[in-house]
């Protein structure tokens, strides 16, 4: 028999960005990449796996989400397929009932695959008593979205992209716990909360099979690595900053050049990157980061926070949220059903 069991995990983002697979199926990624855990942002999930449910069940934001959908098959189907295909004894033909709300809007460029698979795989982990290591709890996260093994640890987190053909050797670590950076700041500028037009994972498909810049993006990739493991653990934050910025726009740079081109970037988002520039011409250190949309994170320090938040204000309509590092993925006693 199956139990309850509920989990918080908090999303991610990249500083150094992973963009583009070199198994789709095992979802492996062509190169590392390293996030930052943030702290009010997160996915709450309870699953539930049973003989007495007729059919696997998931809601999501309080909404259906039903098979047959791209949305469906394409993630949480898959994940289910791989979690029977890997745990067939525990699961047993048992059927799942998975309810999970986010507190940010979904699939807007603030990485829900990555807090939400990050929670179902704790969830599942405990439901269904697998007893699995955090490196293999990151494993599953990442059969589920490739950005959601980074978000089992807080901090600051490195995704090794690994070799082996399995992917055995393709999951998270931490680099620098929670607490290694206390003044760290991100200031996310929602400009938009509509879904995407192109999701992350058919835009890297296109972005490795046409844009002739991705062979530059993997052959300076290791650099940016090594630059950022390194302002991190030092805690350098003009080393960090820089090399975010410059590896945010490299990424954006080879989807720019996918053919047909990716842009995710509205009239706010250009608003900001300059507002950005200007603020750090004045002293005012920050740097911008983007990922699939056109939301911009801005990384700062404490010290600064309040007076950038303000001016960013002015070169943009939407919300705003300050955010911390996070901490790790956690289990909950407080279930959604
Ligand atoms: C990242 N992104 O490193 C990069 C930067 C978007 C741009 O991870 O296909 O949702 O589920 O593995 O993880 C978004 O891609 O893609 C992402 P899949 P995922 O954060």
């Amino acid at each position: 028999m199956g139990r309850k069991a509920s989990a918080i995990a908090n999303s991610n983002i990249a500083l150094v960005k992973y963009w583009g697979k070199r198994d789709e199926e095992l979802i492996l990624p062509y190169n590392s990449s390293i996030s930052v855990t943030l702290d009010n942002l997160f996915t709450h999930t309870t699953v539930e796996f049973s003989k007495y449910f007729f059919e696997d069940k998931v809601f999501i934001n309080g909404k259906e989400i039903e098979k047959g959908t791209s949305e469906y098959e394409e993630y949480i189907g898959r994940f289910l397929r791989k979690l029977r295909e890997l745990y067939p004894d525990k699961i047993n033909g048992m059927k799942a009932k998975i309810v999970s709300n986010n507190n940010f809007p979904t699939a807007a460029g603030l990485a829900s695959s990555a807090s939400g698979f990050a929670a179902l795989a704790l969830a599942c982990n405990e439901a269904l008593d697998l007893n699995l290591s955090k490196k293999k709890l990151s494993i599953l996260a990442r059969l589920g979205s490739g950005s959601a093994c980074r978000s089992i640890y807080g901090g600051f987190v490195e995704w090794k992209k690994g070799n082996k053909k399995d992917g055995s050797d393709s999951f998270a670590h931490q680099i620098a716990p929670q607490k290694h950076w206390p003044d760290f700041r991100i200031i996310i500028c929602v400009t938009s909360i509509k879904e995407k037009k192109i999701k992350s994972r058919a835009g890297m498909k296109q972005t490795v099979k046409t844009s002739p810049f991705y062979k530059v993006w993997l052959e300076t990739i290791e650099n940016d690595l090594k630059e950022a493991k390194r302002g991190i653990l030092k805690k350098d934050f003009s080393l960090v900053g820089n090399v975010a910025e410059s590896n945010c726009l490299k990424m954006h740079a080879t989807m720019l050049t996918t053919k047909p081109p990716i842009i995710y970037w509205n009239e706010e988002t250009i608003s900001l990157i300059n507002a950005v520039m200007s603020l750090r011409e004045e002293g005012k250190e920050c740097y911008f980061t983007i990922d699939a949309g056109p939301q911009v994170k801005v990384l700062c320090l404490e010290r600064n926070v309040n007076v950038i938040a303000k001016r960013l204000k002015w070169a943009f309509e939407g919300k705003l949220i300050i955010s911390k590092p996070g901490g790790d993925a956690i289990l909950t006693e407080k279930h959604l059903f």
